[in-house]
């Protein structure tokens, strides 16, 4: 009954208008600890470093911090701390701030980083007994002012490019016993005397019973000579991140929001605790390691909301600055400084400290058809054909939770799933792939082996009384993995072998979707924070100090939930194959077992265009491989709406198309056949261009750049590209704009660079920074950069696998010296031989000479059937009158076609092998 109730509102609010229910949702003022230190403005910070308590130990600053009574003169001390200052590899430093002796541990997130960060040297090179002064090996310093305490971070010229508690706002809430006091109000009544929300606080009908009391942390951060501060995704505003001063803070808290708003600071499903400041001078970011709740103030004092007597009294009149505020509700103070100093070395940066996203299976890369819910297998087998049918290439076909017996997760419905083995036979005869949905709440079900086993070997995550926790989701009354206890993750893990999961083989991958947890009679729709979780004990500890509360790891959560999906992928085939994981939920170092996508978007123009500053944002915080539900979830996109959908999802890198259970049926031939041509085109475009994705994240996975990147990534000293977030970069060399507005006939395009950009269909050069695009309906406006060489594969197959022997074609868009240069990544797409050094990694380099192809890894090598069939080269001057391939000690001399009306020369048929180097060599 219940779950129709559900459905019915799912229903009616899908018919009517989009519209968050924002009362569901805590706003600052609502969340105690947020509005309790928002309001925190000491003049002084409290916070002093007892300078003869001072050691230094290999990497590692360690001394005393501690806090006096302001109101008393002998300025007694009245709470100790535990500092440290470490310097890291990668020109990173980390603080952290514990209390010294806290009655019970603190949390300490456990899963974002990357194993523990390499160190790297620091020396103490002066104390003049109220300042230390250390130095990295790269010449970064850190200046400490002991009283009150303060620390700045100097850049290789010595100028400060963070600073930390310089506004005061450190704080490390002590963690206290409750104490019952009250006291008599003038009506003789016993009244409590403690602030209100230190021992619980209700929300709506939730009461929270915060038995450890208020345990919040905070920190300010200052970025002098920034223009903006980006990142800390998720959230639907733009990219540059905007002063908070007015409204609420920006919020980290995974959360199902349903029908979530744009243009918002709200939080939603995904949470990374990463920010990076940019100026004309330097780039440097700061990542604040702490999984709970968390609020940030932004204030940028060149916006003109900001108040100049503010301006003056923080920055001395210095508008070109951004300060930032992390609030969280409990944890440690424990925050990563990440020097930069360019946007491609801050981002590597923080892949160093949460690791990079590992090489995806390449069938990933391609198109993805899902919907809430292909009803059977007919059903399957029917849209499976009709791709081919149609001409239209797809990899992967999805199951949404109706697959399931009774929403009961490892399970098929006897009925309409009743030959699983066959159904994926099928689809892995085309080199098609199934991905199935998994979400982490157990159906409480007699019978059902999971809730039975969780229950009898103690899985589940408890309650504030130490009860299984109950909540309500899909299945009805549910529970919830406790994937903190390393036994109920092993047993979950194990659910994925393929004997425990009959039905699934390699080739059936996996979707942790509602993994916030989402828990729709939950307060602000997920789990309650006094709900504990499993903590290795150690002697002694009991009672409080025996759990760790979900407050603590509320948005770490889902990461659990990953890891243990991830290992079980691994497990059931021995660690052979890559899997693949889509998630909802994220949190920092995510990208190592996941992809995500924007949740429950809706057919609307306007979340089209968001998908970008979105996944933009979630790329820069490590997440590169990111995408929107692709004509959106809710509601119905008209031709003209998935046509762009498609096209704008083409060249981003989860490429999806997903529907809402109760919306009309859209696969490509359901519309008029002129949009199925075009969403056809659509899709054939991101074939054509599976070898560059491909060898983006292999690039990524080494090196640690974003796969898409914002335009100020590549042109940091342009400040034209530094709020630009509706169009990007695809690597270095394409340059993206969709078209995300209904009736376009043109659109305005930013070349930044001061270089040449190739319209990408025409191959014609574009000289001026700004030009206006006309659009027909079948235009996607791509540019190519002079300088660029990009690898196509142009064979129409059913499926990315059925491509692999394909041959290549190479386009060479040349630069204003007639010189180009790309790369080339090939591997067998889907296990781990390329850590046997089973793949070739390839430079293409050309100058009006020659054109080599050559590997950059030498011990690596791939016996790859591939072969180059194609040269394009575009804005060619002064064309060649021969050209001739070198392989081995073979030599051909190679056909050549000049296109004079846009300068582009093509060498017909090379036929070189691309599984070793080659050149080719031209004469005038
Ligand atoms: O599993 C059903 C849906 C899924 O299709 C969607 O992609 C997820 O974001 N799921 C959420 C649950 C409920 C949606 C209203």
């Amino acid at each position: 009954m219940k779950t129709l109730a559900l459905l019915a509102v799912v229903v009616f609010t899908i018919s009517g208008i989009c519209a968050v229910d924002r009362n569901k949702f805590k706003t600052c003022d609502q969340s105690g600890f947020c509005k309790r230190l928002r309001a925190f403005k000491p003049e002084k910070s409290q916070y002093e470093l007892n300078l003869d308590s001072v050691l230094v130990h290999g990497n590692v600053l360690s001394a005393e911090v501690v806090t006096r009574d302001p109101a008393d003169e002998k300025r007694t001390v009245l709470w100790q701390y535990a500092f440290k200052l470490s310097a890291l590899a990668d020109s990173t430093f980390r603080v952290e701030l514990d209390e010294a002796d806290p009655l019970y541990p603190r949390y300490r997130t456990q899963l974002a980083l990357d194993g523990e960060p390499r160190p790297d040297s620091l020396k103490l090179t002066s104390n003049d007994n109220s300042k230390l002064t250390l130095v990295n090996k790269q010449g970064h310093k850190v200046v400490i002012t002991a009283k009150p305490l303060k620390l700045e971070f100097l850049d290789q010229n010595g100028e400060v490019a963070v600073v930390l508690n310089e506004n005061s706002q450190l704080l490390v809430e002590p963690l206290r016993v409750r104490r019952e006091k009250t006291e008599e109000d003038g009506d003789g009544n016993q009244v409590n005397v403690e602030e209100e929300g230190t021992w619980g606080e209700s929300f709506q009908s939730h009461h929270d019973s915060k038995p450890r009391g208020n345990e919040a942390v905070s920190l300010d951060v200052g970025f002098p000579e920034a223009d903006h501060v980006y990142g800390i995704p998720e959230h639907t505003d733009g990219l540059a991140l905007k002063t908070t001063t007015s409204g609420d803070p920006y919020r980290l808290y995974n959360l199902d929001v349903f029908e979530y708003e744009l243009d918002s600071r709200m939080a939603i499903y995904g949470s990374v605790p990463v920010m990076y400041a940019h100026g004309p001078k330097r780039t440097v970011g700061v990542f604040w390691h702490n999984s709970a709740e968390t609020w940030i103030d932004v204030v940028n004092y060149s916006d003109s909301n900001v108040v100049s007597s503010i301006v003056n009294l923080v920055t001395g009149g210095q508008k070109r600055r951004v300060d930032a505020r992390f609030m969280s509700e409990s944890g440690i103070v424990d925050v990563f400084v990440m020097m930069g100093s360019t946007p491609d070395e801050v981002f590597k940066q923080y892949i160093t400290l949460t690791g990079a996203k590992p090489i995806p299976p390449k069938f990933s890369l391609g198109y993805h058809q899902c919907r809430w819910n292909y009803v059977d297998e007919t059903d399957v087998r029917t849209v499976d054909e009709n791709f081919d049918e149609y001409d239209i290439p797809m990899d992967v076909m999805w199951l949404d939770i109706e697959y399931t017996n009774k929403k009961m997760y490892f399970t098929w419905d006897p009925i309409k799933f009743a030959n699983p083995s066959e159904m994926v036979a099928n689809l892995t005869a085309k080199g098609r792939k199934l991905v199935v949905i998994i979400d982490p709440h157990i159906k409480r079900e007699a019978g059902y082996f999971l809730h039975e086993d969780a229950t009898e070997l103690g899985y589940y995550v408890k309650d504030k009384d130490g009860k299984d926790y109950e909540g309500w989701c899909w299945p009805g009354s549910s529970s919830y993995l406790d994937f903190f206890n390393p036994a109920a993750t092993k047993y979950y893990s194990e659910r994925y072998r393929f004997e425990n999961f009959p039905g699934t083989s390699k080739d059936v991958h996996l979707w942790n979707d509602m993994n916030e947890p989402s828990v729709f009679n939950g307060p602000e729709i997920t789990m309650p924070k006094d709900c504990r979780h499993y903590k290795p004990t150690q002697d002694g500890e009991e009672g409080i100090a025996s759990f760790w509360e979900h407050r603590h790891v509320h948005n770490e959560y889902g990461l659990w939930n990953l890891r243990s999906t991830h290992d079980g992928m691994m497990d059931r085939v021995d660690g052979k194959y890559r899997p693949f994981i889509l998630t909802r939920a994220v949190f920092a170092g995510t990208q190592r077992y996941a992809a995500i996508w924007t949740g429950d978007n809706s057919a609307e123009w306007s979340f089209l265009a968001a998908s970008i500053p979105m996944c933009l944002s979630l790329a820069i915080a490590g997440n590169s491989f990111c995408g929107s539900d692709v004509g959106g979830f809710f509601k119905y996109p008209e031709a003209e709406l998935m046509t762009r959908w498609y096209q704008a999802g083409a060249y981003q890198p989860f490429f999806r198309a997903h529907s809402h259970i109760e919306t009309k049926r859209r696969e490509p031939w359901l519309y008029p056949p002129t949009t199925t041509a075009l969403l056809r085109d659509a899709n054939r475009r991101r074939y054509a261009l599976l070898d560059y994705w491909y060898t983006l994240f292999y690039e990524h996975s080494v090196q640690g750049l974003p796969v898409i990147r914002p335009l100020f990534q590549q042109y940091p000293n342009d400040p034209e590209t530094y709020t630009i977030d509706d169009e990007y970069l695809l690597g270095n060399a394409l340059l993206i704009k969709p078209v995300t507005s209904a009736g376009a006939t043109s659109i305005n395009v930013y070349l930044p660079g001061n270089t040449l950009w190739y319209d990408a269909d025409t191959y014609m050069p574009h000289t001026e920074a700004r030009i206006t695009q006309p659009v027909t309906i079948s235009k996607i406006p791509v540019y190519q950069r002079g300088g660029s060489i990009i690898p196509r594969k142009e064979r129409i197959r059913r499926s990315s696998t059925l491509m692999a022997d394909d041959p290549y074609s190479l386009v060479v868009a040349l630069d204003s010296n007639n010189s180009a240069e790309g790369t080339l990544y090939i591997d067998d797409g889907e296990t781990y031989e390329y850590k046997n050094n089973k793949f070739i990694y390839a430079k293409i380099e050309y100058n009006s000479k020659h054109m080599t192809y050559t590997f950059i890894n030498d011990n690596a090598h791939y016996p790859t059937k591939s072969w180059l069939e194609r040269v394009v080269i575009a804005g060619i001057k002064t064309p060649p009158k021969s050209a001739k391939l070198q392989q081995g000690d073979k030599s051909t001399p190679l056909q050549m076609t000049l296109h004079k009306g846009n300068d582009v020369l093509v060498l017909r048929k090379p036929g070189a092998s691309m599984g070793k180097p080659w050149t080719i060599t031209f004469a005038y």
